[in-house]
């Protein structure tokens, strides 16, 4: 009798864990700059348990779809047309794409949309990325960030799906 009611402690206690895991989440954020600099938006990040779930709100783009990409060093320098943030998370040779069969990069994401009032908002989520580890963690030494580009990405064509300039960029940092 004793030794039943020790495992139905036991139990309880492995099905309470997973909740107290959630709610303590990492979170990530990051300030969205233009092209000169100032600020236009805002991202957000959570790691969920097989991904990253990301939400963005930018305003003062122009109209149309934008290669949004994950990049790998955590620097948004305008002077530089944000070369700063150097190439995609996880860049491979020939490996960019949502759609390419040899990709696609942890770094790729959706396009964003942007509206005729120059406001854009999205969500989307990534298994291929991290936010606690891993080869792909946003959060490693080197920092990370958000690029949006210039132009839409076809998610096929190499290098960044023919999406042109760097347009915005954002430091994603650890809340
Ligand atoms: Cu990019």
């Amino acid at each position: 009798m004793k030794r039943t009611a020790l495992a139905v402690v036991v139990i309880t206690a492995l099905s309470i864990s997973p909740v107290f895991a959630q709610t303590d989440s990492i979170k990530a954020s990051a300030i969205i700059l233009d092209a000169d600099g100032a600020e236009i938006g805002k991202a957000s990040l959570i790691q969920a348990p097989t991904g990253v779930l990301m939400h963005l709100k930018v305003s003062s783009l122009s109209p149309g779809k934008h290669g949004l990409h994950l990049h790998g060093h955590g620097e948004c320098d305008a002077k530089t047309g944000y070369k700063s943030a150097k190439g995609h998370v996880g860049k491979s040779d020939g490996g960019h794409g949502l759609l390419n069969p040899d990709g696609p990069e942890p770094g790729d994401l959706p396009n964003i949309f942007v509206g005729a009032d120059g406001t854009g908002e999205m969500e989307a989520f990534s298994t291929m990325v991290s936010l606690t580890g891993g080869d792909n963690n946003l959060l490693d030494e080197d920092g990370s960030t958000f690029i949006i580009h210039e132009n839409a990405d076809d998610h096929v064509s190499q290098p960044i799906g023919g999406a042109g300039g760097r347009v915005a960029c954002g430091v994603i940092e650890k809340d």
